[in-house]
């Protein structure tokens, strides 16, 4: 068999786009807005983009397509993390190109960013992209981290660009990949390459959230495939009793992953690390807090329970923040091999107790071992300490261990604590895309040619409007750099998209916020269970309980 039978059916699937966008390519007008203005340092963004700064955001809308009517011929690129939906964003963007001109033609750069640079690229043409249609994973040209952020880098662009005659970029990314699209779009324009650029709001993160992306594309499935995996593993801790199970998922810095999964699952337990930074929560607090819920559930002779830990929290934890910075001095230059060269982990660990002040000593002691050994293990290019590879998940659980021995010891704690560990990360990153994911990212590409045919560059494709059916949503572009201010990064001022961490004051956390204390102790499973394509469209249809929130 060539398709599995839910493959093939996804191919028949066919998006939902904006009522604006589905009257025709002839029938899409435009209206422009007002001007806009960087959301901080106006002054700063505005004298590193002179030529792509202050335009107008603009919609789409029925009337006249006054457009211009040259030949385009599109590059697309995917950068960074895989997220269900890439592939519709490209078909979306084909399938507006191809309406519009059967002379047109798109270009994928192959694997990232460097596809450009390294003029590595196929032509799509119907029956490669048939072949995509709805589906997940970025294989259809592959992605790459690399980054589009040097001059020489840029020249190179606008060599590759004149040597096929391309008229525009779309650069489908999160936030720093569509910081680049903004700075190569004024590359572009400052150079009088004729060349657009375009950028699509991409990550599982949900961090590439603002007043303008309502949700980056791929939350929407990424979240909903964990949540289908917390809410089975809630049901088995339900029926057999006997585990409590730490489960991290992915998201890096931010706990939107989290938050979500936890709205949609109601476990005992669910960390927040923009709360825990807030708090300035040691590891003893926070193995306290979830030590706390395990005794109260096993007074009700429940011993069991479910827990889930954001993948970047120790990076939130204060004092963890502190140790990790001492380690990375502890190592720099050639400590590293002074520290390799010790043959004993005893040896190691005499060495460790010496170098780090007695506070992070004090911090470093009552981990694990197989997370200290972690901390000297994994190490990056720059020779920093990798804290995304930490198993966060083990780490709170055997904190927890150690505080309910203690308590058991105090005879205040009388349970059993048997714990199981998971991440849920690359599960969801590439699965099928939701019928929400599937109509919003093909709506965002053929969108994204729209911006395009009508001359714009440095805009984002912007689709607003998401909790509302489909054909309510509102479809335009807003110049990227209304997005950014300016940040110190490796030791360097750069104009850059504010990334968006969870806001203890929105709705979402004020949701979870007024509920977690119940949830902790009594049993309140919720069982969201898979992702539904076809069926009534109050189970197939639904947005994330995160979008519904802030737009209620
Ligand atoms: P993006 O920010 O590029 O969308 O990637 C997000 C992410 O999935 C994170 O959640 C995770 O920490 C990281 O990518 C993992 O990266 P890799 O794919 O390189 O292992």
């Amino acid at each position: 068999m060539k398709y599995s039978p839910l493959q093939k059916a996804r191919y028949e699937y066919n998006p939902k786009l904006p009522e604006m966008l589905r009257n025709g390519i002839a029938d899409i007008g435009v209206k422009e807005g007002s001007e806009t203005q960087s959301v901080a340092d106006q002054d700063a963004i505005k004298a590193l983009f002179p030529n792509t700064y202050g335009k107008k955001e603009i919609i789409f809308q029925k009337g006249q397509n006054t457009s211009n009517a040259k030949k385009q011929i599109v590059g697309v690129i995917l950068s960074g993390g895989q997220a269900p939906g890439g592939h519709n964003v490209v078909c979306g963007l084909y399938d507006a190109l191809k309406a519009t001109s059967k002379e047109n033609e798109l270009y994928g750069f192959k694997n990232g960013p460097s596809g450009l640079i390294e003029d590595d690229y196929l032509v799509f043409d119907d029956s490669y992209i048939n072949e995509f249609r709805n589906t997940g994973g970025f294989d259809i040209i592959g992605s790459g981290r690399t980054k589009l952020e040097s001059e020489e880098h840029f020249a190179v662009a606008a060599e590759v660009c004149k040597k096929h005659g391309i008229t525009a970029i779309v650069i489908i990314g999160g936030d720093d990949s569509n910081t680049n699209a903004a700075v190569l779009a004024e590359y572009f324009a400052a150079n009088e390459t004729g060349v657009q650029v375009i950028g699509c709001p991409k990550t599982i993160d949900g961090d590439l959230k603002n007043e303008d992306i309502e949700i980056s594309f791929g939350f929407d499935t990424a979240t909903k495939t964990y949540s289908e995996l917390v809410g089975n593993i809630e049901r088995d801790a339900n029926s057999a009793k006997k585990y409590w199970h730490f489960i991290k998922v992915m998201g890096r810095s931010a706990s939107h992953v989290a938050l979500e999964c936890a709205l949609e699952t109601q476990p005992n337990i669910c960390l927040i690390s923009e709360e825990v930074a807030e708090k300035k929560m040691s590891l003893s607090q926070i193995a306290d807090y979830i030590a706390d819920s395990v005794e109260k559930r096993a007074a009700k002779g429940m011993n069991f329970g479910v827990a889930i830990i954001p993948e970047g929290v120790v990076e939130f934890v204060p004092e963890f923040s502190m140790l990790i910075n001492e380690i990375n001095e502890l190592l720099a230059g050639n400590k590293a091999s002074t520290f390799g060269a010790l043959a004993t982990w005893d040896e190691k660990y005499t060495f460790i107790k010496t170098g780090l002040t007695s506070e992070a000593f004090g911090v470093f002691e009552i981990l694990p071992t197989g997370i200290q050994q972690q901390l000297f293990l994994e190490r990056d290019p720059h020779g920093n300490v990798q804290v995304s590879l930490i198993e966060s998940e083990k780490l709170f659980s055997s904190l927890v261990a150690a505080k309910l021995a203690e308590r058991k010891a105090k005879g205040t704690y009388n349970g059993k604590f048997n714990a199981l560990h998971h991440f849920f990360g690359y599960e969801g990153r590439c699965a099928f895309p939701s019928n929400f994911d599937s109509d919003y990212c093909y709506s965002l590409g053929y969108n994204a040619f729209m911006l395009i045919q009508y001359g714009y560059t440095g805009y984002l494709s912007k689709v607003s409007n998401l909790s509302k059916p489909a054909t309510e949503w509102v479809a335009g572009g807003m110049p990227i750099t209304k997005m950014m201010n300016v940040e110190r990064r490796h030791g360097e001022d750069k104009p850059v998209i504010k990334k968006a961490l969870v806001e203890l004051e929105g709705k979402p956390f004020k949701f979870f916020e007024a509920n977690r204390d119940l949830w902790a102790v009594e049993t309140c499973f919720l069982y969201p269970g898979a992702i539904q394509y076809y069926g009534p469209t109050e189970v197939c249809d639904i947005v994330t309980r995160t979008l519904a929130l802030e737009q209620e």
